[in-house]
């Protein structure tokens, strides 16, 4: 029986093909580029054309040892001995299939929902094809999207039985690695493949798209559920104060360019902040500009705050961008409890970007997390946040799969393995608007720094260099100890003059100050 190796997937559209282009020509070169799996999918064909390219289709892989897969025509896998076919949900069923072709032939099914998938498991299928993961020119789709966060709980319901799982729909050399990433479930169950059509057939040099997949897929390692993990339960407190000193030194030294989609609230004073820590912000938001943005930019911010429908497309472009190009992103979902359309958007937007690390108060980490336990006024939350914030922060970042900043009295801040509580800070930062927005252009700030640092090359399979849990600590603890110093400076004497100070203090903050007032904590 032949071992199918699922990790590169084409799927034929030869009505993609470039002006010019042979169909055979393009396959034979995408075999060469690493294509490991080959579905011909030819929905306008008649018999004997569908016949006669699957033939010569099938000639082309048996050189290059790749299985054949047809969508949809049991009579046409028999006639030309493919390895098996792919059905869809309106297709003939999986027993009808499996009773016409030769034992060990491979069947796999689309399935877009957790019952299409628990039927497919009751009828024996060899693999799953999960989509739509993105949107896609190539088929016109009559299901919802499941979207990259959609993806994990539709494995895990394959956890333990062998079935393998692909996603499909708009993947590209691109989002390629935060598809990966975004798609794994709880249970660390990853993707065994990724079926492609126009990223490599509308391509004009299908070897050399197909081995750009092949690169991503090959340096990708599902056993990092998380981005960074560089900080560990056992490592000394004192090594994660050292790095944050460190990181402070480099801001100051190279001056990340911080790209900050904010609200108009902060946005000034969130410029001022980056600046005084060492960082140059940037505070773009035209979305045409985004793609060239993000490739000069040390990470990114983004903050809802103040969203209308009209900013989410500079934010989503943004944020795709620097996932592609493999920046920190840092997002906060201000107000995200406060209504419909902040919930939906940030769910949208989720759906386009993985976040790097995820910074919100209690209202809003519970809003994001589905929980009731924490109510919100406005952007604010009321109560005393989280029976247990230990726990809920290191469970969300294991469901976001990002670093999460849980903001308050106490901040905790958890990469889904390690927990670190800070209680530093002052309640005067809760009397000037905007406290917890510039903790996002801070955390932004040193997120730079920490990717800056990384000695991890670019093509090591995450998409995201450096430590972004202690990034993220570099982030709070310098702005909190700053604001401790700033708030018991006689010249203080309320929240106008508090606001001037902080940012005199983040400018004058010197590294004995951190390591004498840090609180920092470590939770295995
Ligand atoms: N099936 P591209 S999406 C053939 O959701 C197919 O089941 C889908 O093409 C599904 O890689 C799709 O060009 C097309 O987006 C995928
Ligand atoms: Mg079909």
């Amino acid at each position: 029986m032949t071992v199918i190796d699922y990790s590169l997937y084409l799927v034929t559209g030869r009505n993609l093909l470039p002006l010019g282009k042979d169909y055979y020509q393009s396959l034979e070169e995408s075999l060469q580029g690493g294509v490991t799996l080959v579905q011909i999918r030819e929905k306008h064909a008649d018999t004997a054309e569908f016949l006669e390219i699957a033939t010569k289709s099938k000639a082309i892989c048996d050189k290059y040892n790749v299985p054949v897969l047809i969508n949809d025509r049991i009579d046409i896998a028999l006639a030309v001995h493919a390895h098996g076919v792919h059905l869809g949900q309106t297709d003939m069923s999986v027993a009808q299939a499996r009773a016409m072709l030769p034992p060990g032939a491979i069947i796999g099914v689309s399935c877009n929902n957790e019952e299409h998938v628990k039927n497919a498991l009751r009828d024996g299928v060899d693999y799953i094809g999960i989509g739509a993961v993105w949107g896609t020119k190539t088929k016109k789709l009559t299901n919802p999207l499941v979207g990259v966060r959609g993806v994990g709980s539709l494995l895990e319901v394959l956890d333990g039985t062998g079935v393998k799982g692909v996603v499909i729909g708009g993947i590209k050399s691109t989002n390629l690695l935060r598809t990966l990433h975004g798609s794994v479930s709880r249970t660390n169950h990853a993707v065994d493949g990724v079926a492609v059509v126009s990223d490599i057939v509308a391509s004009s040099e299908p070897r050399h798209a197909a081995e750009k997949l092949s690169k991503v897929l090959r340096a990708f390692k599902a056993d990092l559920p998380i981005s960074v993990l560089a900080v560990r339960a056992d490592s000394a407190r004192h090594s994660i104060i050292e790095g944050v000193v460190r990181l402070m030194k480099v801001v100051r030294e190279l001056n990340p360019l911080v790209h900050q989609i904010t609200n108009n609230v902060v946005a000034t004073q969130s410029a001022n902040v980056t600046l005084a820590i060492g960082g140059s912000p940037i505070m773009a938001t035209e979305p045409q500009e985004m793609e060239d943005l993000s490739r000069i930019c040390n990470s990114l911010l983004i903050n809802i705050g103040t969203m209308r429908s009209d900013g989410m497309l500079s934010m989503s472009r943004a944020g795709y961008f620097a996932n592609a190009n493999q920046k920190p992103l840092v997002f906060d979902p201000v107000g995200i409890g406060a209504s419909t359309f902040r919930k939906d958007t940030v769910q949208e937007l989720l759906n386009v970007f993985q976040a790097s690390a995820i910074k919100g108060n209690a209202g809003e980490l519970a809003a994001l997390a589905g929980s009731v336990e924490v109510e919100t006024k406005g952007v604010d939350s009321i109560g005393s946040g989280f029976k247990d914030p230990i726990s809920f922060v290191m469970t969300l970042a294991r469901k976001e799969r990002c670093v999460v900043v849980l903001t308050g009295p106490v901040d905790y801040l958890s990469d889904g393995v390690t927990v670190i509580t800070l209680r530093n800070g002052h309640e005067i930062l809760g009397k000037i608007t905007g406290s917890g927005c510039i903790a996002g252009s801070s955390v932004a700030t040193f997120c730079a720094a920490a990717a800056f640092e990384s000695q991890e090359p670019p093509n090591a399979g995450k998409l995201v260099r450096g430590d972004i849990l202690l990034g993220s600590v570099a982030g709070i603890l310098v702005l909190t100890v700053a604001a401790e110093v700033a708030a018991a400076r006689s010249d203080v004497k309320g929240p106008g003059t508090f606001l001037p100070a902080l940012i005199d203090e983040l400018w004058a903050l010197t590294p004995e100050t951190l390591r004498s007032k840090a609180k920092l904590e470590i939770h295995a």
